[in-house]
């Protein structure tokens, strides 16, 4: 079994003008197709080729090219599906209570969120986990994420993530980290990080 590009479920221009359609395609069609094909050549022959891309970066993340392709396929996918053009504004159902349990309030959580996407040096992840009753921030490099053992609280199940590469947003938002953590608040889809919370 070899692993394909997930359509997005919307089209390239569907999150302007937060995201740009120009961002969104080469991002989608480029980069995240590029860590598939890497992935693929990776787990070619090995006992990884039947096993989900979730068990590949919780058993496998010693595996350096599996760790870093793997990982960037996991997180993309993850990414695609917590946005939508239905995004925006305050969260609702279990997440809210979860936010408003763990952090106080939204604005609470969005100021330590914010935080530690700005604060990630170089290219990486900023995260929202779910442990059990309460929820966790904490931030990844490169590709790796809270699957991977050691990394965050190995417990994590990750319901929120934001790629903070400068290919995610320097077209639009050049060096200016800040703005496109601010639009992507505008993008995420509270029912589908609802989704997520198991
Ligand atoms: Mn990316």
């Amino acid at each position: 079994m070899s692993f394909t590009l997930p359509d997005l479920p919307y089209s390239y221009d569907a999150l302007e003008p937060h995201f740009d359609s120009q961002t969104m395609e080469i991002h989608h069609s480029r980069h995240h197709n590029l860590y598939i094909t890497n992935l693929n050549n990776a787990i070619e022959g090995t006992n990884m080729e039947n096993a989900s891309i979730e068990e590949i970066c919780k058993n496998h993340s010693e595996n350096i090219a599996v760790r870093n392709n793997g990982g960037g396929h996991y997180n993309h996918s993850l990414f695609w599906n917590i946005i939508s053009p239905n995004g925006g504004g305050d969260p609702n159902g279990k997440v809210a209570e979860l936010i408003n349990s763990t952090f106080n309030d939204f604005d609470s959580f969005k100021s330590k969120f914010s935080t530690a996407a700005m604060t990630r040096f170089g290219s990486g992840w900023a995260w929202l986990c779910q442990i059990d009753d309460h929820l966790e921030i904490c931030s990844t490099a490169n590709q790796d994420n809270p699957l991977m053992p050691g990394i965050c609280n190995d417990q994590s199940n990750p319901i929120i993530g934001i790629d903070v590469w400068e290919h995610a947003y320097y077209l639009k938002y050049q060096n200016k980290r800040a703005e496109y953590i601010d639009a992507f608040f505008n993008v995420v889809d509270w029912n589908k990080v609802n989704e997520r919370i198991s």
